[in-house]
C-alpha cells in the first residue's frame, strides 16, 4: 500500500508563509510555555475546577502576552497579528487560559488604556501588563447577556462621590481580580468605573458546578452601594459603544483562539487515528475516517486565511466590527463542530481527561455564548448586508 510521509494540516497551507519572523516568534515562545507549563496540568486543573489564576496571571505578565498589542504602560506593543497567534496558541491549550488573557488584555486593559484618565492608566496598567494584579470586565447581568443596554447596575452621584449598586453575573476573573472595570447606567448614560476590588460593598462570589471553561473563575459581582471618588469613572466615553469597542478586541482574540483548541483536537485525533488498530488495520487508513479528517483540515485552514485577514485588517486600522462577527461566528462554530467530529474518532477514549478534546468541546460551549452569542454575531452580519437591524 502507498504511503507518504504526514503534514500537520496547517503546514497543509503553508500557513507559516503567511507570518514574518516576529510574530512566528512570539507565537513558538507562547506555544512552548503552553507545552511545558500548562499541558501537563490542565487536566487536574479542569477536573478540579480550579486553576493557580494569580501565578499564572504573573508568569503570563513575564511571558508578555498580557495587553500586549497595546503600546506603553509596560505592555509589549506587538501586531495585532501576533496577539492573535498567542491566543491560538494559548487556547490550544484551554480556553480558560485563553480567557484570562483575553479578559486582562482585550477588556479590564484595553478599557482603561482606551477610555482611561491618565490617573487609571499608570496606576493599573504596568501592573496588570506585568500579571502582578488581576482585572475583570462586568459587562454581563443576570437579566441582561445579550442586550447589555437594558443593565440595571446604576452609578448615582453623591456630592462628588460615585455610588454603584447592581448585580454583574458570569464575570471571568471576578473572584482573583484586583480591580473590575464595572459598566452602569447614569444619568447621562453608560460609563464604566474603574473598581479596586477591595473597596467595600464589593464582592464576587465564585460560579461553581460549571461543566464548561472548568479552568477558568467566573463570578457574580455584588454591588452594594460601593463609594467611589468622581476619579474612578472612565472619562473618554459614555454610552454603550464603550464597552462594545473592548468587546471587538476580546472577540478578535477568540478568531484565532479557538482554532488553537481545533488544531489540539485535529493533531490529536490524527496521531490516534494514526496509532489505533481497528480490525486489523490503522483507524486512519479507512476513507471514513480520512474523509473527516480531511473536512476537519480543510475547515481549520479557511478559518486560519479569515483570522490571518482579520489580523491584516486590525494592523493596518482598517477592521470593522461586522467583520469580527464573520470571523467570532464562523471560527468557534467550527471549532466545535471540529471538537466533537475528533471526539467520536476517540470514541470511548475521547470522553475522558486523558485527551483534550472533550474538555476543548465543553469549553467551547462557553466560548460560542460569551463575547456575543452565535445568534448576535448572525444578527450583526444580516444587519450588515441587508441594512434591517433585527435585535429587537
Ligand atoms: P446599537 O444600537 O447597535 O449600538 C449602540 C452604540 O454602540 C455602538 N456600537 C459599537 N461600538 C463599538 N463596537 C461595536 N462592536 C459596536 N456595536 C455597536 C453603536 O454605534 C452605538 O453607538 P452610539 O454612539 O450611536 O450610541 O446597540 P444595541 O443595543 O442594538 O446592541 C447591539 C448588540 C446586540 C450587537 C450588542 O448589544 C451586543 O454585541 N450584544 C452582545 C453582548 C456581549 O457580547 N457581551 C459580552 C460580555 S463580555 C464577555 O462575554 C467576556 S467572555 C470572556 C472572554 O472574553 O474570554
Ligand atoms: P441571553 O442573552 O439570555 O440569550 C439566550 C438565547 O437568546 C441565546 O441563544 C441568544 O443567542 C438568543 N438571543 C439573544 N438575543 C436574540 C435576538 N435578538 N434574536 C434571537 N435570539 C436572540 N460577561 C461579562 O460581562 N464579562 C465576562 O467576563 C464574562 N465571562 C463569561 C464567562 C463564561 C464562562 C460565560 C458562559 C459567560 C461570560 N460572560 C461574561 C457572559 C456572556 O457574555 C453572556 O453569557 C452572553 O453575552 C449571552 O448572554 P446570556 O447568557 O444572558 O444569554
Amino acid at each position: 500500500m502507498a504511503t507518504v510521509t504526514p503534514q500537520t494540516p496547517l503546514a497543509l497551507l503553508s500557513i507559516d508563509e503567511l507570518l514574518d519572523e516576529d510574530d512566528r516568534a512570539i507565537r513558538d515562545t507562547v506555544r512552548k510555555y503552553v507545552e511545558d507549563r500548562i499541558k501537563p496540568h490542565i487536566a487536574d486543573w479542569y477536573e478540579h475546577g480550579a486553576i493557580p489564576a494569580r501565578d499564572l496571571a504573573k508568569e503570563l505578565g513575564s511571558l508578555g502576552v498580557l495587553g500586549m498589542h497595546l503600546q506603553g504602560y509596560g505592555c509589549a506593543g506587538t501586531t495585532a497579528t501576533a496577539y492573535g497567534l498567542a491566543c491560538m496558541e494559548l487556547e490550544a491549550g484551554d480556553s480558560g487560559l485563553r480567557s484570562l488573557v483575553s479578559v486582562q488584555g482585550s477588556l479590564a486593559m484595553y478599557a482603561i488604556w482606551k477610555h482611561g484618565s491618565e490617573e487609571q492608566k499608570s496606576e493599573w496598567l504596568p501592573r496588570l501588563a506585568a500579571g502582578e494584579a488581576i482585572g475583570c470586565f462586568g459587562l454581563t447581568e443576570p437579566d441582561f447577556g445579550s442586550n447589555p443596554a437594558g443593565m440595571r447596575t446604576r452609578a448615582r452621584r453623591d456630592g462628588t462621590d460615585w455610588v454603584l449598586s447592581g448585580n454583574k453575573m458570569w464575570i471571568t476573573n471576578g473572584s482573583v481580580a484586583h480591580v473590575a472595570v464595572v459598566w452602569a447606567q447614569t444619568d447621562d448614560g453608560i460609563r464604566g468605573f474603574v473598581v479596586p476590588t477591595d473597596t467595600p460593598g464589593f464582592s464576587a462570589p465564585e460560579i461553581k458546578k460549571k461543566l464548561s471553561l472548568r479552568a477558568s473563575v467566573t463570578s457574580e459581582l455584588v454591588l452594594d452601594d460601593v463609594r467611589l471618588p468622581e476619579s474612578a469613572v472612565l472619562p473618554g466615553v459614555i454610552g454603550l459603544s464603550g464597552p462594545l469597542s473592548c468587546l471587538n478586541e476580546a472577540r478578535y482574540g477568540i478568531v484565532f483562539g479557538a482554532l488553537g483548541a481545533a488544531r489540539d483536537c485535529l493533531e490529536t485525533a490524527i496521531d490516534y487515528a494514526r496509532d489505533r488498530d481497528i480490525f486489523d488495520k490503522p483507524l486512519a487508513a479507512y476513507q471514513l475516517t480520512q474523509a473527516k479528517l480531511a473536512d476537519m483540515t480543510l475547515e481549520l485552514g479557511k478559518g486560519m486565511l479569515l483570522a490571518l485577514q482579520l489580523g491584516r485588517l486590525k494592523d493596518t486600522g482598517r477592521l470593522r466590527p461586522e467583520q469580527i462577527s464573520l470571523g467570532k461566528l464562523n471560527n468557534v462554530r467550527e471549532a466545535l463542530a471540529i471538537a466533537r467530529e475528533c471526539r467520536t474518532i476517540l470514541a470511548a477514549n475521547g470522553i475522558t481527561l486523558e485527551y483534550p478534546v472533550l474538555r476543548h468541546a465543553n469549553n467551547l460551549e462557553s466560548v460560542l455564548t460569551y463575547e456575543g452569542t452565535s445568534e448576535v454575531h448572525q444578527l450583526v452580519i444580516g444587519r450588515t448586508v441587508t441594512g434591517h437591524a433585527a435585535f429587537r
